[in-house]
């Protein structure tokens, strides 16, 4: 979707158009006081203070009317300079214009753009008349605490967007209606692949059977993958001693987001949030020779985060996640090629899933926040430009951000927008020198001394949890086959006469392993067709009597109308093909 707030153009359409908003308010409301009305990526907003008065969605009809008034009437926006006196004199009774003119620097000229009767301070730029803002929605009102602080007052936040053109509104409306139907979090639920419950409480999803099943084929599909590339998965404990914490640093820099301890007789553990501290324990068990060396240790691991109530979001932002999680352990001269082995596995299965949106962020630290960052500015300044270099010998496009990194070092981030336009990490690879120094990990180099192997910690679907909320808004919910709860449907034209024949059809597609339900409730054929396709089951069989007289199958493919006749053996070659090849 497109960012308002990054088009030049848009940018000054929408910036002009919170003004017209501003100025139909004030026809209507002769009491209100304005305090914001910043461009968004999504559109503009303003804040708007009308004391116990509350706008609903139905005032919004009103307002926009008044707007169309204005814009026919054609004002010309004009810019004013202004001196500090002069800005508090014009704006004397507005308490909120106040506050922001007494925060401006001394001596330097305020603008403020005037049209018709209504004057607003602003840096500006606008279009010249208002007759150009036409093409305009306001989109919905809602609360919003004077400058985000819940100790103020709420102000009524209207949002809305604006367009050069009708089409081009009219675009952008259908794109976000088609996110909103997109979320997962809807579709999870009309699709009945999980839930929540306020008992259990906020930020901890049930994956119901058929969101289950999907999470299944891919914890099979992503562990095979790993093991044909040389990795070993084990299973470790999910919770772990105080002191496990404090060894591996997630005591003094990651303590804010992990459960508080459970103190039991002489006892202190906690819920783990990551899994590196394991396994480098399972690392240790055994010494090792440079021979040995890269070893990666994998595990599909629950992990528990204290996520903030208010940033939980579906499957997207849990408080209990599963992750795809590695640690390898290598020499400083494998880096490169690990490194570049991980990034290939990423790029591996995306191409199995037909991701293509997304883009890689070097995540590095913020020198100045000690508290989040161990502190030895050598040991980051070496992780940092070594994997910097490899990810620029590998020729990838990526971007810099600063204060992204982990407390242990640097990261290679895939980013990703939710349907909703939340930027979030899918995949991750992350290069450490400093748990193994915490953990006095060696190996025996070839001259035989004891040495210290680097870490890579890696998850290429990140969380189940994550891929799942990304997967079901990639595909609005319709899996491919190879990850369809429900793989087939079959549906007799009537139960008297072709049950007998879709009880077989059905027992040789679960001989083949496919998932397959057999409909033979008494409802309507259109009914239980409409049905099929609701809940977007890949393949649906109609039997009637050509199909049991010919012993074939008419299957209808989700998403086109046409129905196709076929021997039982084609039918089952093509499921055996789509599966196979991810199709
Ligand atoms: C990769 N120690 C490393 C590991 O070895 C680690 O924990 N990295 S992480 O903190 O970046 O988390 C790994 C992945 O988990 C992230 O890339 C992201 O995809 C996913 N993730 C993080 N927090 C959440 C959450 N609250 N809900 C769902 N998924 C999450
Ligand atoms: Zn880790």
């Amino acid at each position: 979707m497109i960012n308002i707030k990054e088009d030049e153009k848009l940018n000054t359409l929408n910036h002009s158009a919170a003004h017209l908003l501003a100025h139909a308010v004030k026809h209507l409301y002769p009491n209100a006081k304005f305090w914001v009305g910043p461009v968004i990526e999504e559109g503009f907003y303003y804040d708007i203070d009308l004391d116990d008065e509350v706008i609903t969605e139905e005032d919004l009809a009103k307002i926009t009317k008044e707007m169309k008034k204005i814009v026919k009437s054609d004002k010309l926006i004009k810019r004013i300079e202004l001196s500090k006196e002069e800005a508090l004199e014009i704006f004397k009774d507005d308490p909120y214009k106040i506050d922001l003119i007494e925060n401006m620097p001394e001596g330097k000229i305020i603008t403020a753009y005037k049209q018709d009767d209504f004057i607003d301070l602003c840096r500006g730029p606008h279009v010249d008349t208002t007759k150009k803002l036409k093409h305009f929605k306001l989109l919905k009102v809602s609360g919003a605490y004077y400058k985000g602080d819940s100790k103020n007052k709420v102000l009524q936040r209207i949002y809305g967007i604006c367009f050069e053109n009708e089409e081009d509104l009219e675009k952008h409306l259908a794109d976000l209606e088609d996110a909103k139907n997109r979320d997962h979090r809807k579709l999870g639920k009309e699709l009945e692949l999980f839930m929540s419950h306020e008992l259990v409480g906020p930020g901890l999803q049930m994956w119901l059977p058929k969101g289950a099943t999907v999470r299944t084929e891919l914890e099979n599909y992503i562990r095979t993958k790993e093991t044909k590339e040389g990795y070993n998965h084990v299973y470790t404990p999910s919770l772990g001693s105080v002191d496990l914490y404090k060894t591996s640093g997630h005591w003094d820099h990651y303590k804010d987001d992990m459960f508080p301890v459970m103190k039991m007789d002489n006892e202190e553990l906690v819920l783990r949030p990551m899994n590196c501290p394991h396994h480098m324990l399972v690392y240790k068990n055994k010494p090792h020779s440079y021979r040995d060396l890269p070893i990666r240790i994998g595990e599909l691991a629950p992990d528990f985060r204290y996520e903030a109530s208010g940033a939980v979001c579906g499957l997207e932002r849990v408080r209990q996640m599963c992750q795809n999680d590695a640690h390898l352990f290598v020499r400083p001269d494998q880096i490169k090629e690990e490194v570049s082995s991980v990034v290939n596995l990423i790029l591996s299965v995306y191409e199995d899933f037909n991701i293509k949106d997304y883009s890689f962020r070097l995540s590095l630290r913020d020198k100045d926040d000690k508290e989040k960052y161990f502190d030895d500015d050598e040991m980051w300044d070496k992780a940092e430009t070594e994997l910097r270099k490899v990810l620029t010998d590998l020729n990838l496009d990526f971007y810099e951000a600063k204060g992204e990194a982990a407390f242990y070092g640097p990261k290679l981030d895939v980013q990703i927008k939710s349907a909703i336009g939340h930027d979030v990490t899918l995949s991750t690879c992350q290069l450490d020198f400093l748990l193994p120094e915490r953990f006095d990990l060696t190996y025996t180099n070839e001259k035989g001394e004891k040495v210290r192997p680097v870490v890579i910690h890696r998850a290429i679907l990140g969380t189940f949890d994550r891929f799942m909320a990304f997967l079901i808004e990639e595909t609005k919910g319709a899996f491919p086959l190879w990850l369809a709860p429900t793989q087939v449907n079959i549906i007799p034209v009537n139960n008297e006469y072709h049950l007998n024949y879709s009880k077989e059809l059905e027992q040789l597609l679960k001989d083949n392993d496919i998932r397959v339900n057999l409909d033979s409730r008494d409802e309507k054929l259109g009914y239980k067709v409409r049905e099929s396709v609701t809940k977007k089951i890949p393949f649906t069989l109609i039997i009637g009597d050509k199909e049991r007289d010919t012993k074939t199958i008419s299957y209808r493919k989700y998403g086109t109308e046409e129905t196709v006749n076929v021997s039982k053996e084609e039918f089952i070659d093509l499921l055996n093909d789509t599966i196979k090849n991810k199709n």
